[in-house]
């Protein structure tokens, strides 16, 4: 016998495999689960420790200048919902890539799953203000996620071939359970969202204690021509719903009025710690001030003014007693952000700088400060508007540098004398004619001298001025100009009340503050 039959080839018995959707299901689930259920326990427990929001402050503290400064420009307020959104999207993406990578054994699910659950853990442990209660979070996020993963995991590698031939009900009871986890994890996420912001109860305090306080000082009524909002304006004061917001923190630090302590330190006589009450128990002063952002390019839109309640600061530190040398003023928020002031300037007698409470006729906002920050009219938010303020420390520009001074940005920053047109908007088309042309100057303290208006490079003509309420707020102007059919540019400069006119040449905001006359063009017809 030369031949034999060829033996039947043993037909190997086929892995197990996940289908390759439901897998990278799986994997979106598990990172969706510790991500939900990890922000939900950090709400109930320590709202600092969510490890999503704490990766997300992570990349926000390490992230360079270049970088901050574009998502800035071209977000503006939106700038923390995209990183977010991003970050969810990017989480998902590798979720899914795990899931995939994971169609026999669940192993290398795990392992991702269990990086980015120690990455969420590192965030919270190097985040400001850490104490142990924070690692609650990350570790139930961790758990939540390789459970998930596990569990899904087992219950997907039966579905396809089983060998009771029961394919199709296992493969429900997949979507069942899978549908179920991610009802869940929505569900804990959204429950975290709205237990974080939980000052609602100490703020309608507030706001009421507010209504019935005696003020010291009430700022005057506004006279009915310090704005022009039918021509386009805004209205004089901002509504706190429109009132420009910038800060650095993605999670609204919360404390209620009743925890709240500062410690006022460092180079003084007498060290003081005041609470609440004893803010409520001095002289209540109502200030209506424009405040302003650094990051404001010509033309923007970070610019607001309000009337703030508040108590004198330079009282406070002249209680204190501030030590000869000292010539910086650190201001620390809660969640550990940082401003440092030129003191001379808290200290001129007339500035008026203010520990506020109050805005708008109600409590601070939580997104503005609540339940007390600071504000010091004619400089820019960066180096005297502290929000959440929790400590002020008297000490020297050469002893501390302040968050935004460590990140390339100017140690004294004044606000510069600034300029804008509101209407016509840019590229609009207006009726040929007289054309109303009308916007806001500022040069605060000492306020708004003259505004002129320019069409197509011609003689500069003296917009009126709207009645001035201080030179620490926003002066609204107005000017019509006879303009033919056809495009035309449009350009505004302002002159201080000591006749210093803003410059033309254009600078950067960086590192403290942007110039330029702005320009816009629309047509007439
Ligand atoms: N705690 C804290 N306070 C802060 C900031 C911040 O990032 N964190 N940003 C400052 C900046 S740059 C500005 S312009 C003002 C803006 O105040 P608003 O958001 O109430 O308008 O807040 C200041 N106070
Ligand atoms: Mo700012």
């Amino acid at each position: 016998m030369s031949t034999t039959a060829a033996p039947p080839q043993p037909t190997l018995p086929s892995r197990p495999a996940v289908p390759r959707g439901f897998a990278a299901l799986i994997g979106v689930l598990a990172v969706g689960a510790a991500l939900g259920v990890g922000h939900l326990v950090a709400a109930l427990v320590s709202p600092a420790s969510s490890p999503y929001l704490a990766v997300g402050d992570t990349v926000i503290r390490f992230s360079p200048q270049w970088l901050t400064e574009f998502a800035k420009v071209t977000f503006g307020t939106a700038d923390k919902p995209i990183l977010l959104a991003g970050m969810g999207v990017a989480i998902a993406i590798l979720g899914a890539g795990a899931g995939i990578g994971s169609r026999h054994r669940s192993t290398p699910g795990v392992v991702v799953v269990t990086v980015l659950g120690v990455l969420g853990f590192l965030a919270v442990i190097f985040a400001p203000a850490f104490t142990a209660v924070d690692l609650v979070a990350p570790a139930v996020s961790l758990a939540a996620g390789i459970v998930v993963f596990r569990q899904l995991h087992t219950r997907a590698l039966g579905i396809e071939a089983p060998p009771s031939g029961g394919g199709v009900s296992r493969r429900r009871v997949l979507i069942g359970s899978s549908a179920s986890v991610g009802a869940v994890s929505l569900g804990a996420g959204v429950g975290g969202v709205l237990l974080g912001g939980g000052s609602g109860r100490s703020r309608q305090l507030v706001t009421d204690r507010l209504a019935r306080a005696t003020l010291a000082e009430r700022a005057p009524a506004i006279p009915a021509g310090a704005a022009f909002p039918e021509l386009g304006t805004p209205t004089f004061l901002t509504p706190n719903a429109e009132f420009y917001r910038v800060d650095v923190a993605l999670r609204i630090p919360t404390q209620a009025a009743s925890e709240w302590t500062m410690r006022v330190h460092g180079m003084v006589g007498d060290e003081l710690t005041l609470t609440f009450d004893d803010l409520l128990s001095r002289p209540l002063l109502e200030r209506t001030i424009t405040l302003t952002c650094v990051s404001n390019e010509v033309g923007g839109r970070y610019i607001s003014t309000t009337n703030f309640v508040g108590v004198d600061l330079r009282e406070i530190l002249l209680e204190a007693g501030i030590r000869p040398g000292a010539d910086q003023l650190v201001s620390t928020s809660l969640d550990q952000w940082t401003a440092g002031t030129p003191l001379d300037v808290i200290m001129e007698p007339g500035r008026g700088a203010l520990l506020a409470i109050g805005m708008d006729g109600e409590a601070l906002p939580p997104e503005h400060g609540f339940p007390v920050r600071m504000v010091v009219p004619g400089l820019y938010g960066f180096v005297s508007a502290t929000k959440w303020l929790t400590d002020l420390d008297v000490t020297t520009f050469d002893a501390r540098q302040t968050y935004w001074l460590q990140r390339g940005w100017g140690r004294l920053a004044p606000i510069k004398t600034q300029s804008r047109i509101d209407s016509p908007q840019a590229f609009a088309t207006v009726p040929a004619g007289r054309v109303p042309v009308a916007g806001i100057a500022w040069s605060q303290p000492d306020g708004i001298g003259k505004v002129e208006v320019r069409a197509d490079g011609g003689a500069w003509q003296e917009a009126e001025l709207a009645t001035e309420v201080s030179g620490v707020t926003w002066r609204m102007w107005r000017v019509g100009l006879d303009l033919p059919p056809g495009s035309h540019t449009v350009q505004v400069r302002a002159t201080d009340r000591n006749g210093v006119t803003q410059p033309e040449v254009r600078v950067a905001p960086i590192p403290d503050g942007a110039t330029g006359w702005q320009s816009i063009i629309f047509t007439a017809s």
